[in-house]
């Protein structure tokens, strides 16, 4: 069976849809530290878990035959500046918890996102190459580029299965993402449909990488079930799909909804931002598990304009 740790959040909800069509529900066990998501706590097997909690994760692992997890829970970016110490209690027990139970061979597969977070100012902004420095200016990056420093220590030293991907920031209409930095992203969607105009916390120029949330599913599935032998990426990897600015989204709504206003009012979020990349290198992950986005920004804004229109019923 599958547990999907922090299923509530983000990507977690969309994921956990994905893996109960796949594996079907009674084998995907959704979880997370509350039931904020009725919709799904509701669709099948649900747990309270709290993520930094070892025995709550080992126990619904023995009990359900648990073989694989996929760890989602996590303080983001714009978070964790925040608060700090929470950001590296969560981020990194959590994932000591996980990887310890396949090192104990409870469980024998784990899925651990990092991000685009774990490069930063002195890391080359164009393309940005899989192997490359990496010195994050955020807690929340911090504690990525460290977790992939373990997640490829357990698996050399004891051939723990974990897979990772670098997630760019990712757009989606389901769930709201939980206090990131790309969260603008999202935002400006929904109030283009809401209000007809967004202030935006990021500078109109403002290139960074994202990903429509379709591709972020498809490319977690499909590393995972890639055969273990393909993969030369243990820390994790690069994934890109789409990268854009503030700019870039405002325009491709106004060609869909030429009365949308937008302004620009950079808050704390600039300063993170303007650490990260603007586009990123994905080509080991091309080449490793044949990965390949498919949605573009006009795509990605034509499907959010109409699935949210749908859900405000405008
Ligand atoms: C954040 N959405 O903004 C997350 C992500 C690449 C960004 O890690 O913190």
């Amino acid at each position: 069976k599958i547990l999907v740790i922090g299923a509530c959040g983000q990507i977690g909800t969309e994921l956990t849809t994905k893996l109960r069509d796949i594996y079907g529900v009674n084998n995907v066990i959704a979880s997370d530290i509350n039931t904020r998501n009725l919709e799904l706590v509701n669709s099948g097997p649900f747990e309270i878990i709290d993520a930094k909690n070892y025995n709550a994760i080992k126990d619904c692992c023995k009990i359900n035959n648990v073989k694989t997890v996929y760890l989602m829970a996590a303080l983001l970016s714009a978070t964790g500046e925040k608060y700090p110490m929470e950001a590296w209690d969560l981020n990194m027990n959590s994932l000591f918890h996980v990887l310890n139970l396949a090192k104990q061979k409870t469980i024998d597969k784990v899925f651990w996102p990092s991000s685009i977070a774990v490069f930063g100012p002195t890391t080359p902004r164009e393309n940005t190459p899989q192997h490359t420095i990496c010195e994050p200016t955020t807690v929340y990056g911090i504690t990525k580029q460290v977790g992939e420093r373990w997640c490829e220590y357990y698996y050399e030293k004891y051939d723990v299965d974990v897979r990772s991907i670098r997630y760019p920031g990712i757009i989606s209409y389901k769930a709201m993402p939980g206090g990131g930095t790309t969260d603008y992203a999202v935002e400006i969607y929904h109030e283009a449909i809401k209000t007809g105009n967004y202030e935006c916390f990021l500078s109109e120029n403002t290139s960074l990488p994202m990903m429509f949330m379709e591709d972020a599913i498809k490319a977690t599935t499909d590393l995972m079930q890639a055969p273990s032998e393909n993969l030369s990426i243990r820390s994790s990897y690069n994934l890109s799909a789409i990268s854009f600015t503030p700019e870039d989204i405002y325009k491709s709504i106004k060609t869909e909804m030429p009365e949308f206003s937008i302004t620009y009012k950079p808050d704390f979020r600039q300063d993170i931002a303007d650490s990260w990349p603007s586009s990123i290198d994905d080509s080991v992950a091309r080449n490793d598990w044949n990965w390949q986005h498919d949605y573009n920004l006009k795509d990605m804004t034509f499907e959010m304009l109409k699935q949210l229109r749908k859900k405000y019923n405008s």
